[in-house]
């Protein structure tokens, strides 16, 4: 296949066994460095095409950067640099292996954790305003989380704590008619990595239901309620009202898209509110503290 640049000069393509021989390591690596977004390719007529241009920055074992000659970005996301970016680029083509090994390298590097916060979290709010602005289609968006949601559910069973548990239970949930599932996942997970013992009811949660689980636990330390709409945040209000006088001394703690900061929450009635979910362990573990 020809390349075209934009001076008129045509470049040869590469195949994955090519690039590999250039670059000195195994093929499959090259398919790796692919899937993971390092090595910018097309895939076209049933195999990988790889500008040469693209094995300096592999070479140099730097993160991809757009070409400095001026030639455009043929492939979008996969030039891009943190963690987050070249999820987006997996998340986006619907590419569920590629997503998993961006996953696991910051697993490897970090922790279930940084997977959350440092790739997945912003990831996730970078499709989101890409939907928003129409650069995403409802269909994109949805793969897209799907696969997300594949992913948190792998590094789920991570987040377990051996050991001591911290008293008290902490009950967690999205707003009725709130359909965001991840924030909460995320928040709870966090939690119990911290040695908490969680009770998560997942997205959506019917008010009365919510309520009666609260009113049903005797050892409930605090209450996180996520609101991922901003059409949600009347409901929220009433749900903070309802938990306080079905469980008074119990605070209600709320977060999510829909609520951008601590006078947003205390403007419905909550007790506190974190930007994250490691701004949430951090309140729960206030209300162990007693302060
Ligand atoms: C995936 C997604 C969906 C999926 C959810 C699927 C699922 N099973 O979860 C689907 C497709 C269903 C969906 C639907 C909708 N969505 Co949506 N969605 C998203 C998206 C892209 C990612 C959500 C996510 O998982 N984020 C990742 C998490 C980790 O980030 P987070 O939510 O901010 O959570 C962190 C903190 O906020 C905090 N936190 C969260 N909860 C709590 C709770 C407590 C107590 C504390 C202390 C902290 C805390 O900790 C979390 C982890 O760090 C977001 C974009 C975004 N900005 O997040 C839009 C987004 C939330 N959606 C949005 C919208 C508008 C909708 C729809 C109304 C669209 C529509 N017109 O139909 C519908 C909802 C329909 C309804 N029934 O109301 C808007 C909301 C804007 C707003 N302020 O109202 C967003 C922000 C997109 C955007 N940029 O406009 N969506």
């Amino acid at each position: 296949m020809i390349l075209m640049e934009p001076a008129e000069a045509t470049v040869e393509a590469l195949t994955i066994e090519q690039a590999a021989h250039h670059l000195g390591v195994h093929y499959m690596t090259v398919y790796r460095y692919i899937r993971t977004g390092r090595l910018p390719a097309e895939y076209r007529d049933g195999r990988w095409h790889i500008h040469p241009g693209d094995l300096a920055q592999v070479q140099k074992g730097g993160r991809p950067r757009p070409p400095a000659d001026g030639r455009p970005v043929r492939r979008g996301p996969a030039t891009a640099g943190s963690g987050a970016e070249r999820m987006l680029g997996r998340l986006v083509t619907g590419d569920s292996a590629g997503a998993w090994l961006i996953a696991e390298q910051s697993l490897l590097a970090g922790g279930p954790d940084d997977v959350y916060l440092g790739v997945l979290a912003p990831c996730l709010r970078t499709i989101g305003d890409m939907w928003a602005d129409g650069r995403l289609t409802v269909a994109d968006e949805h793969r897209a989380t799907v696969l997300a949601l594949g992913i948190v559910g792998r590094l789920g069973p991570l987040f377990g704590r051996r050991g001591r548990r911290r008293p008290g239970q902490v009950l967690l949930a999205g707003v009725e008619g709130d359909p965001h599932a991840i924030p909460v996942i995320m928040v709870s997970d966090l939690l119990r990595a911290d040695g908490y013992e969680v009770v998560q009811l997942g997205a959506d949660v019917p008010l009365d239901t919510l309520v009666a689980s609260a009113a049903s636990r005797a050892q409930l330390l605090a209450i996180g309620l996520s609101a991922g709409t901003t059409r949600t945040l009347e409901r929220a209000g009433k749900a903070v009202a309802g938990l306080h006088h079905a469980r008074p001394g119990v605070p209600v703690f709320l977060g999510g898209p829909a609520v951008p900061d601590e006078a947003a929450a205390r403007a419905v009635g909550a007790d506190g509110w974190a930007a994250d979910a490691a701004g949430a362990v951090e309140l729960i573990r206030q209300c162990g503290t007693g302060r």
